[in-house]
């Protein structure tokens, strides 16, 4: 019985990896990213993830590598280099508290330095990353840019 039910849910496993990459979904260490091909405003973006039933990415703390992995596969899928690419993280409802899409506060920082700014009107994060690394910048939030979802896979 305990070997049935191994097989049946690797087969699932397999078959939920396989039908969210034919979707264009990543899959890395039991999440999958979904890196969008044009560019809206955060909520657009946002809005477009929650249709997907996803939210955008929370890069939560020592994760500094799904930034990477992320970024990488976004240059693999379309050859081109991306410079802003909205995460999960305002600060709308409280200048100056950035909270993570899930309501949870901020914790790790990767903020380029100097930023965040509010420089005119931003609040809302994005990666803006180059090939030496990846660091965050808040910008205005009615910017159209590239955005990722994050997909958690049930338990
Ligand atoms: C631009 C925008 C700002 C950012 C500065 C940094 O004006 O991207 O969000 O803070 O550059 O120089
Ligand atoms: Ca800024």
């Amino acid at each position: 019985l305990l070997f049935i039910l191994q097989v049946i849910l690797s087969i699932s496993l397999r078959l939920a990896l396989h039908l969210n990459t034919e979707q264009g979904w990543v899959y890395f260490r039991g999440d999958f990213y979904y890196i969008s091909h044009i560019k809206k405003s955060w909520s657009d973006s946002r809005e477009d993830c929650l249709q997907r039933g996803a939210d955008l990415v929370i890069i939560s703390s020592t994760e500094e590598q799904v930034q990477t992995v992320i970024l990488k596969s976004a240059r693999v899928e379309t050859k081109l280099f991306r410079r802003n690419t909205w995460i999960g993280l305002s600060d709308t409802e409280e200048e100056g508290t950035w909270k993570w899409v899930d309501g949870s506060l901020l914790n790790s920082r990767y903020w380029r330095t100097g930023e965040p700014n509010s420089l005119g009107d931003e609040d809302c994060g994005v990666m803006a990353a180059n090939d030496e690394e990846n660091c965050w910048n808040d910008a205005n939030c009615r910017d159209e840019n590239f955005w990722i979802c994050e997909k958690k896979v049930e338990q």
